[in-house]
């Protein structure tokens, strides 16, 4: 399991066979989403998080068929206040995360809206549909079967996983890059333009890697 986000594995230049997306997290305020980052980047859980400022930065990398696929993970901020933001993290990017919490009727009608936005504004991106907190089984409201048909009707991939006790997380991430990886030139790859750093890295602000909040998104 991952440590400390990273860049890339062995540091250095990245070879071309190198790849590197960019990954955005929306969804209502406290559905899991800085919540499933960190299952994914450290593996780790924290019953109180604060609720995100604007965005945090991550980087993270998986392995598909043993070649390392690269994340720049924008964990958006769900607050009202934020929303306007939202387009700047998410235009651009390779694929988003649309977080809902099973238990919360709300949180997935705001994820339709996150659908919606995502479709007209960035076609491009692969979008996946995650409903959080699937330890509370018990609390569910949004039943799988709604969930399943907004995916069928969008076009996209429905997952339900748990932050907390870290069900599906991984798994996600690696289909995303695998999926990413099988569409190949067509999707946009963080790269060109914006703020190269000393390793050939877009940097969205100053300071060492690792996790960062607020920022520039700087899409592709
Ligand atoms: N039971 C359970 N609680 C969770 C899970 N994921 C997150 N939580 C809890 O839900 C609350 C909100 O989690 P966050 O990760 O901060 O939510 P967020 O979507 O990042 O919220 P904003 O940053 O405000 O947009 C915290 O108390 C978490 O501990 C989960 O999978 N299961
Ligand atoms: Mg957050």
């Amino acid at each position: 399991m991952a440590g400390m986000p990273q860049a890339r594995p062995s540091g250095g230049v990245a070879s071309p066979a190198q790849k590197k997306f960019k990954v955005v997290l929306l969804g209502e305020s406290g559905v899991g989403k800085s919540s499933l980052v960190l299952r994914l980047v450290k593996d780790e859980w924290m019953s109180s998080q604060h609720s995100t400022v604007g965005a945090s930065f991550f980087r993270h990398a998986v392995n598909v068929n043993g070649q390392p696929v690269n994340f720049d993970i924008w964990d958006t901020a769900g607050q009202e206040r934020y929303k306007s933001l939202a387009s700047m993290y998410y235009r651009g990017a390779a694929a988003a995360l649309v977080v809902y919490d099973i238990t919360n009727m709300d949180s997935f009608e705001r994820a339709r809206y996150w659908i919606q936005q995502l479709i007209a504004n960035s076609p491009e991106t692969i979008v996946v549909l995650v409903g959080n907190k699937i330890d509370k089984e018990s609390e569910r409201m949004v039943p799988r079967e709604e969930a399943k048909r907004l995916a069928t009707e969008s076009s996209l991939f429905p997952y339900e996983a748990s932050a907390k006790d870290g069900t599906r997380v991984v798994d996600i991430f690696r289909d995303i890059a695998a999926k990413l990886v099988e569409k190949g030139a067509s999707v946009p790859q963080v790269g060109s333009g914006g703020v190269v750093g000393r390793n050939g890295e877009k940097v969205p602000n100053k300071g060492t890697g690792g996790k960062k909040s607020g920022g520039c998104p700087c899409s592709s």
